[in-house]
Formats: C-alpha cells, structure tokens, sequence
C-alpha cells in the first residue's frame, strides 16, 4: 500500500553507500559493519546489538556521520515550533511510572485547559511559529470534540500553521471513549485540522519491560497499527524510543526493528528521535534510586547513532535538546543527526521529571548552536521542506553557545 504517496517526498530511499574512512574505526567488531555500509547493505539485529555494545563510540559515531553526510550533506534542519499540552490529566497516572507529567483528576496541579486558555497560550507564539506540537494525558474529559474544537479555532487564527499533534495513546484513548474506530478519529481530527502525529508513547516495545514502567499502556502492536491506519491514511509521523530505563540493548534493537519493518511497509514515518529517561520526581526514578541522574552522554550520543545507522528508511534522525541540552545536541550534529527540534517556547514534560534546559531557544541560539558545530542551519516545515537556508553569514562558527542549562536552574 502508499497511503502516504501524496505526502511531500522526504527521501524514503535506504541509505546509499557509505564510505568509511577504516582507520576512524578502532573496534575490530565494528569491521563487518563498515564493510556493508560500503556495499549499502542492511544491518542485521546482531550489528545494532554490535553498534550499541562497542566502546568505540567515536567509531560508531564516525560511521553514523559518514552515513548522515552522504544523506544530507552539511544540512542541519530544525523547525520553528510551540509545544502545547492541554491538560495533565491521565487515567494511566499510576501505571506510566517513568511519567512525571501525569496527575489524577483531583490531584494537585492537575489541569485542563479551557479553549481560550489553549488560544491564549498559542497567543505567545512568535510570528515565526509554524507547527504547533501538542500532546497530554489520557483525560476522560478530553473527548473528541475537545481536540476537534480545539484544532479547529488553532486553524482559525494561524491558517498556516501546521498541527503535529496526539500520540498513538491518546488517539487510541479517544478511539475507546467514542466508541469509534481509530480510523474513524483520525478523519475526523483530519477534518479539524490536523495534519500530523508525534512520535510519542511509544517507549519501549518489548513485553516485558512495558509491564514494568507502563503497565496499562497501549500494547506495541497497537502503537504501530496506529500509525500504520495513519499512513494509510496519508497521514505523516514520527516515532521514538524511550531509552535508558530498565531496557536491554536487545529490547532497544527489537523496538528500532519493529520500527524499521513499518517504515519498509508504510514509509510514513519522516524522522526518528530517542527520547532520554528523566528520573526525577516519578515512581520509576525513585524505585531505581537514580533520581538526580539522567542518561549519559556517552549513551545519548550512541542512541542518536545507532538510531541513524540501523534505520535506513528513516531519513531524520531528531536531536531532542530539552531532554539532552543544546550542548550535548551540539555535539550529536557529529554523530549522525540531521535535525534539531525547534524553538519549543514552553514544555512541561520533561521539565516536571528533573529537565534542566531552557523552556525555549531562539532563532539566534539554534542558528549559533548547528554553525557552531560546522553545519549550515535551514528552517524546514514539518515535512522536512526548505523554508530558509541560513548559509549568508560567514564567520560565525566559533560563537559560543548560551549556556541554556544554567540560566534556566538560576531563574
Ligand atoms: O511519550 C514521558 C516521554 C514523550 C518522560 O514527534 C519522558 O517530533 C523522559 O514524544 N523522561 C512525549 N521522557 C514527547 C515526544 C516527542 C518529543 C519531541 C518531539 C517529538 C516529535 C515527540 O515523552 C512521551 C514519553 O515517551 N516521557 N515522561 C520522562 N520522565
């Protein structure tokens, strides 16, 4: 099937051949590897597991590179973006205990905004804005003609504004609340304005680890089917993992397989972003005495890579900065990412579980942080279309990035 064929293209072709430079690659094990990203084979589940367990890092991350360069050049994309989330509430806020965001209706913090309140906030958009991202919990309250409404009056005042919005959670959620087929809310919210999903919710495929940290969530089979009815659809996404929990390196490469075997039936999916486990201030943090720790930079660097290298249908590869700071996305732009999320203005999600980045980053951050890394910084849309290519400004390259972490704890 091609449901998504009137979509934009986004270079849905695998990778082509990639050439590494063998001496970059001091790990014996990671030779075969090498070897057929120079004859544009497709890597096996054993060489994910390879590339996850190697210590070489700057071997993985020098053939991430080469295979990001080959792909997108010197081009590093990101999008002009508000992230919106409506309300907290969520009727898995006991079962999702990685989730530091979610509360019980009567909770204390718990909200749910009104329509003017959503219209308020996207008020605070800077004329720059062109996607809003919005997503929340699973809110009994939050039916249908919330969302629909809510796209609708957003579509009103800011017609060129693009919707990414709802996880394949909530959209199941609504799916059961209306008594309505997946399919069938997709259209409607189509109708209403939206235009594509978050990756979200996905977390981590494997059985046994979603009976740990999300225990009544929505099954992995049903993560994928929904955004497979998207797809079908002709409906564009995006998908994520959740890494650095209670996981295996096998439950991670399982999950990008199962994610790679949907792009190769769908070829919906328009980028890839690992999601890095926060501890803090959730069940979960607590339970594995790691409050106050989040990934490291080691394994957020190698999961952007692995991430670039194993999914070959997959044409972006998104660095997350909230979660992992400007820096260390800095630092990514050499390990296989191509695209940064945007300005975001306001996120709650990882900032409730212990994030300490800045809420958002300007146009001039984001332009200082991907020239500061040797890369030419374009503003895309949210189907990876040019909108501007910011390559006039020579000499910037060695400006020095904010220091986003910090200011945001002082404040
Ligand atoms: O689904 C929740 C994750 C996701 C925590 O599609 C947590 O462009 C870390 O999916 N620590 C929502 N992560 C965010 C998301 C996303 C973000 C940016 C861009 C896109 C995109 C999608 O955040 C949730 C869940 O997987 N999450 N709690 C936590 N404590």
């Amino acid at each position: 099937m091609s449901g998504v064929s009137a979509g934009p293209a986004t270079g849905l072709t695998r990778l082509p051949r990639v050439t590494v430079d063998r001496h970059r690659v001091s790990d014996p094990a990671l030779a075969p590897i090498a070897d057929k990203l120079a004859a544009g084979e497709r890597l096996s589940d054993a060489d994910g597991v390879a590339l996850f367990r190697s210590p070489d890092l700057l071997g993985v991350g020098f053939m991430a590179d080469a295979a990001n360069r080959a792909r997108h050049g010197d081009r590093v994309t990101f999008a002009a973006n508000q992230h919106i989330n409506p309300t907290n509430v969520c009727i898995l806020r006991k079962t999702c205990v990685f989730c530091s965001f979610a509360r019980l209706p009567k909770e204390e913090g718990a909200y749910r905004y009104s329509l003017d309140e959503v219209l308020a906030e996207a008020e605070g958009a800077s004329g720059l804005t062109r996607e809003f991202h919005i997503v929340g919990g699973l809110d009994m309250h939050a039916g249908l003609e919330y969302y629909a409404g809510m796209f609708r009056a957003l579509k009103a005042r800011y017609p060129h504004v693009h919707i990414k919005a709802l996880t394949a959670v909530e959209l199941a959620h609504l799916a059961r609340i209306e008594k309505m087929s997946v399919a069938e809310i997709l259209v409607a919210l189509r109708d209403a304005g939206l235009d594509t999903l978050p990756g979200g919710g996905a977390e981590v495929f494997s059985p046994a680890v979603r009976a740990t940290i999300a225990d009544r969530k929505l099954a992995a089979d049903q993560w994928l089917d929904v955004h497979r009815t998207a797809h079908r659809l002709g409906i564009r996404s995006n998908c994520t993992m959740l890494y650095g929990h209670v996981e295996t390196i096998e439950d991670r490469v399982a999950h990008l397989a199962a994610l790679r075997a949907l792009q190769d039936e769908t070829g919906g999916f328009l980028a890839y972003i690992p999601l890095a486990y926060h501890p803090d201030h959730n069940e979960l943090g607590a339970t594995l005495g790691r409050q106050g720790t989040a990934t490291t930079g080691f394994d957020d660097l190698r999961n952007l890579a692995v991430g670039r290298l194993y999914l070959d249908n997959i044409a972006h590869v998104k660095t997350h900065w909230i979660m992992v700071t400007p820096f260390l996305s800095q630092v990514a732009l050499a390990f296989g990412v191509d695209d940064l999320e945007g300005t975001v203005v306001r996120e709650k999600i990882y900032h409730e579980a212990g994030a300490r980045t800045a809420q958002s980053m300007s146009l001039d951050q984001i332009l200082r942080l991907i020239r500061g890394a040797g890369r030419v910084p374009v503003e895309r849309d949210s189907f990876y279309r040019v909108m501007r290519t910011f390559d006039d400004v020579p000499g910037q390259g060695a400006a020095p990035l904010e220091d986003t972490a910090h200011s945001a704890a002082a404040a």
